[in-house]
């Protein structure tokens, strides 16, 4: 009989698309990550990147981890009155097709607990977690960038009381 034949043929077909869209790599990709170097004593510090959603669904970014600290909060900063204040967020939105810049002065990655200042030249691994794309491995650079807002930005602003 040949009609079982085409119908398993069919089925197993319809299995290999259905895995391959389960084994299918996330969408989400993490460029230019990189962290402040920090000084003895310092328990924080701010780590920054790009997260490029090329796929048609958004994600969100729901965590992170490093080695290099005990754990990793998602913060975002936003003017209160005159004082700039960083706040804890659960998730970061990634619209499809979109690129978030995760940068100084907004949304940022912190370093909770370091087990010792980061020095300039360093390499973590950088665990992200995203609600669809699951785990993306990348590795923050330790390192002063370009001209940004926050470049100029008193060091007790970083001191992470949340108050100030
Ligand atoms: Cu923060």
């Amino acid at each position: 009989m040949k009609l079982p034949t085409l119908r398993q043929g069919l089925l197993a077909a319809a299995l290999l698309l259905n895995s391959a869209a389960w084994a299918q790599p996330g969408t989400v990709q993490a460029r230019d990550a990189w962290a402040r170097p920090t000084v003895g004593g310092q328990p924080v510090g701010g780590a920054y990147l790009r997260l490029q959603n090329t796929g048609g669904t958004a994600d969100r970014l729901l965590g992170a981890s490093t080695s290099a600290a005990e754990r990793v909060e998602l913060h975002s900063m936003q003017m209160s009155g005159d004082v700039m204040r960083m706040r804890q967020v659960d998730a970061i939105e990634l619209p499809a097709g979109t690129t978030v810049e995760l940068a100084p002065g907004g949304l940022h990655l912190m370093l909770m607990g370091l087990k010792a200042p980061l020095r300039t030249g360093e390499r973590l691994p950088l665990v992200l977690r995203f609600e669809k794309s699951g785990e993306v491995k990348t590795e923050l650079v330790v390192g002063n960038r370009g001209p940004s807002a926050a470049a100029s930005m008193p060091a007790h602003m970083h001191g992470h009381d949340h108050k100030q």
